[in-house]
């Protein structure tokens, strides 16, 4: 042994090489990380080494081999104790740990009575590379040899583990494309950038919204208060409560978009089931309901719907705000009597979902966990939306009532596979498979929802509820522009695609006999307020920034995400303003007194969301509530 010659940073390399096997070995065996394919295996186990290279390389400036030495311990000590507390959180919640789990004191008495319970003496196992290290120490000559490192080869050493790193970020990049800028999902973050990266980049996101909601004190709220109380549309009193006491059925039509209704794909008629809804006789339909989502998508709509506010336009507000105070419909109905839930048959981290579900008082998340995926049940993303509903309307059926259930959808989501028998209309012939693919998933889910009527039906349900559905968001994006372009025999200006923003809009009341089509321009933003009155639920001290669509004072002014906007005459797009009516551009005077307006509602809205406003905001009295109020809060 003694005559080997080691190199003089072996330990440092032992170091690296213990944490990062332990923690591949981690990720196979203790967590349920889903792996696709040999890229997402390669990712994965390249993951932690940026992050190990940085922390561990911070010794090579350490002058004294018992200091660099004690360094190297005592990273290798906190990061075993990061991993294995995650190990022991996803034990009992299968998800990792984001900071606002740790903040929140909700949580403490559950955090602490399941750790008691996920932890075994076995678990010494994952502290086994930092006593290998501790024995390499007194065992590797060089390790107590004094090691001073030229600044260059401390360069080159950085360099490489920057490499890696944007090595690591251009493989995930390709695997998952904005991941960063959008999130996801905790698993698929820890999955492409490893579990240190991921915890330094929640720390990130956190502490920027906690700033900004530590500048805040409550003064704000007056003007914000103002225009909300300017712009607020009394309920129109023909259909004000016309579904009380009704159980409220929401459902998210995935990637659904509006070209698709009423219209039909070489002679195939591609929704026949909801083109039939647009003309009963106890269905609203909204041809020129638009979307308002920005990054975070799904989750955007959910937002838009529950608080009647707008996401934001960086980054998922499920992600970046789930700590605040919100003043959800959820929330209202539950203290209406009704059973709050929201039903998706994916993981409930998912868009943060489990967190911010919890910000939104919803009372029961029916996850993964709560269908039963038999073989052939699912397909891309997961369950087929069929059997979703099926078993959706099975847990209405064992619900208190009245019930709010929001269902999310899934199957007819990017890249839009379906297996054959599910296939009623053949594809399209562009050259995007993408679209070609779109309206055969399209025709899916007209069947599923089809098939939700008469399961509600069957269970006795149908005459009790009412049901609203949306589309969440585009289903092609503008990178199909050539191939939607022939679908439509027109020209993707940025008219059209403002245009292609429409997503149908249906609410069905049984019985109600009050069917028509409902040509008010309106976006998601307006679902909340029309919800709460067709409930017979007062809105005036909402805080929130739709308006009722069948109310009077409802304006035609819909904003979207990125400050483009639309009105019953103008479409503002690309910085040009268009005739509504021809797709023209037109005079810019017609768009200019909106301009300044729509950047207008949407800064109210960042304002309320990144101060956290609803916290000085008291909606039984509509009073706001100051600083010295609510210290003791
Ligand atoms: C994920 C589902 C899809 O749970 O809601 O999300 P999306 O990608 O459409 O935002
Ligand atoms: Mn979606």
């Amino acid at each position: 042994m003694k005559n080997i010659k080691y190199p003089k940073h072996s330990i440092l390399v032992v170091a690296i090489l213990l944490t990062w096997i332990k923690t591949y070995v981690v990720y196979q065996t203790s967590f349920d990380i889903k792996i696709e394919n040999s890229m997402q295996q390669l990712i994965l186990f390249i993951n932690p080494l940026s992050f190990l290279l940085v922390a561990y390389g911070v010794s090579l400036f350490f002058k004294s081999v018992k200091a660099r030495n004690r360094y190297l311990l005592i990273t290798s000590s906190i990061l075993a104790f990061i991993l294995y507390a995650n190990v022991a959180f996803y034990r009992f919640f299968s998800d990792f740990i984001t900071l606002p789990v740790l903040f929140q004191t909700n949580n403490f008495g559950d955090l602490g009575a399941s750790a008691a319970e996920s932890i075994y003496i076995t678990d010494v196992f994952y502290f086994i590379d930092v006593i290998v290290l501790f024995v390499a120490m007194k065992w590797l000559p060089n390790a107590k040899e004094v090691a001073i490192v030229k600044p260059a080869i401390r360069r080159a050493y950085f360099v490489l583990a920057a490499a890696v790193l944007f090595l690591n970020l251009g493989l995930a990049e390709t695997e998952r494309p904005q991941l960063l800028t959008r999130s996801f999902d905790r698993e698929l973050l820890v999955k492409n950038i490893g579990t240190y990266n991921y915890h330094l980049y929640d720390i990130y996101i956190q502490s920027k919204s906690h700033a900004q909601r530590a500048l805040a004190d409550g003064s704000e709220l007056v003007e914000v208060n103002n225009y909300v109380r300017a712009n607020q549309a009394e309920p129109n009193y023909e259909v004000f409560g016309t579904a009380e006491g009704k159980n409220l059925i929401v459902v998210s039509l995935e990637s659904m978009q509006s070209f698709v209704v009423n219209e039909e794909m070489n002679g195939e008629v591609i929704t026949p089931f909801m083109n039939q809804l647009t003309k009963d006789k106890d269905t609203y339909y909204f041809p020129n309901f638009y979307h308002q989502t920005g990054l975070g998508k799904t989750s955007d709509s959910e937002f838009l719907v529950e608080n009647g506010l707008y996401p934001l336009g960086g980054g998922a507000v499920f992600f970046t705000h789930s700590g605040n105070t919100y003043n959800s419909m959820s929330e209202r109905l539950s203290e209406e009597g009704y059973f709050t839930n929201v039903m998706h048959a994916n993981n409930k981290s998912f868009w943060n979902r489990d967190m911010m579900y919890n910000a939104l008082n919803v009372e029961k998340f029916y996850d993964v966990d709560s269908y039963n995926i038999e073989d052939g049940d699912a397909v891309n993303w997961g369950l087929k939306d069929i059997p979703f509903f099926e078993q959706s309307v099975n847990h209405m059926a064992e619900m208190q009532q009245p019930f709010y259930s929001r269902l999310i959808t899934l199957t007819n989501h990017y890249p839009f596979h379906l297996e054959e028998q599910d296939q009623f209309i053949p594809e399209y012939d562009s050259n995007s498979g993408t679209l070609n693919r779109y309206f055969q998933t399209v025709r899916y889910m007209d069947e599923s929802v089809k098939n939700l009527f008469e399961d509600l039906k069957e269970k006795g349900l149908y005459e009790d509820s009412i049901i609203v559905m949306y589309g969440d968001h585009y289903g092609i994006s503008e990178n199909h522009n050539e191939a939607m372009s022939k679908y439509l025999g027109k020209e993707i200006t940025p008219f059209e695609s403002a245009q292609l923003q429409r997503v149908p809009m249906f609410i069905h009341i049984p019985g109600s006999n009050k069917g028509e089509v409902v040509e008010e321009v309106s976006g998601q933003i307006d679902i909340r307020p029309t919800i709460m009155h067709l409930l017979g639920v007062e809105t005036s001290k909402d805080m929130q920034l739709g308006a009722d669509i069948f109310s009077e004072d409802h304006e035609e002014f819909v904003v979207f995400r990125d400050g483009r906007f639309v009105t019953d005459e103008v479409v503002y797009a690309g910085n040009v303003c268009y005739d509504k009516e021809t797709g023209e551009e037109t005079d810019a005077e017609a768009c200019a007194p909106y301009i300044d307006r729509a950047i207008e509602e949407l800064g109210y809205s960042d304002e309320i969301i990144n101060g956290d406003l609803l916290r000085f905001y008291d909606e039984k009295t509509g009073n706001l509530l100051t600083d010295e109020a609510t210290e003791t809060k």
